[in-house]
């Protein structure tokens, strides 16, 4: 049976649970073949990081595996998404961090993507505090915050950066997980925005970037 990129995801989620590395990344390779990057990182790297977060929930890996698997796929996203050298529009002011929590991988995705469509944004982090985030975004006179969350509290969270924001023209789009669980949760924490991936957190930009010049 020809591989698809479902089959290599069921795959690519045992080699990440067997810590497998030179697998994960032949099978990385040969759906390469089969889809665009951004599609490969979805299905073989978001999708089966969650089906594994939900089986440590679950108590059926440990939380070993979970901490290998997202360092094994790091290393990859760093070789599917290399930095470009491209000269990059730098307005809007952009910037992206991960708020409280240590779950850094979307970040990097979000970041890598946005730079190697040639747009210039600068990463705040992860482990971010909400005071930390509030003072350098308006020190650095930011329009577009990209907010990156995995843990529910972080999610919560995002309000106070709101607050913490008020009567500047800063917009927050946020993502990762709680907000996908939760679609209205966004709006709850008063955010601009919600996005699932790099392509929502593009077309953010230009729909913010139109409103500024019209
Ligand atoms: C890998 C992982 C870890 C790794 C992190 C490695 C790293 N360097 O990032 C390690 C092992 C360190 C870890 C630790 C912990 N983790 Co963890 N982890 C995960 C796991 C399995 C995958 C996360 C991941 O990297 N996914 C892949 C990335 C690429 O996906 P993503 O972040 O969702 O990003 C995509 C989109 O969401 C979107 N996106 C993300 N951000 C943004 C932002 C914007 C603006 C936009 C537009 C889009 C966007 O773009 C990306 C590409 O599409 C999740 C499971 C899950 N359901 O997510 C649990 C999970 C997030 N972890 C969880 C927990 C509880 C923990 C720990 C507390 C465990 C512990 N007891 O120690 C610690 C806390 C660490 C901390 N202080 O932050 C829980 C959170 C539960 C909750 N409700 O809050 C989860 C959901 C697991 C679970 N099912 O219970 N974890």
């Amino acid at each position: 049976m020809a591989a698809t990129l479902k089959t290599l995801a069921v795959d690519f989620e045992r080699a990440l649970l067997l810590l497998d590395k030179q697998q994960a990344t032949s099978l990385i390779a040969q759906a390469m073949t089969l889809g665009g990057v951004q599609e490969v990182i979805q299905q073989l790297i978001v999708q089966p990081l969650t089906h594994i977060g939900n089986r440590w929930q679950a108590g059926s890996v440990a939380l070993s595996q979970v901490y290998m698997s997202g360092r094994i796929c790091e290393g990859l996203i760093d070789d599917l998404l290399p930095q470009t050298t491209l000269a990059r529009r730098a307005q809007p002011r952009m910037a992206i961090a991960v708020l409280n929590d240590s779950h850094a991988l979307g970040k990097r995705i979000i970041y890598s993507s946005l730079r190697a469509s040639g747009l210039e944004l600068q990463d705040f982090g992860h482990g971010v505090t909400v005071d930390q985030l509030v003072q350098r975004t308006i020190a650095q006179a930011i329009d577009i915050l990209f907010v990156s969350v995995l843990m529910y509290p972080s999610a919560l969270s995002v309000k106070a950066v709101k607050q913490g924001l008020g009567g500047t023209r800063t917009k927050v789009m946020v993502g990762g997980a709680p907000f996908m669980l939760m679609p209205d949760l966004w709006r709850q924490v008063d955010a601009d925005a919600f996005g699932v991936n790099a392509a929502d957190a593009l077309d953010f930009i230009n729909k913010h970037t139109v409103t500024q010049g019209s």
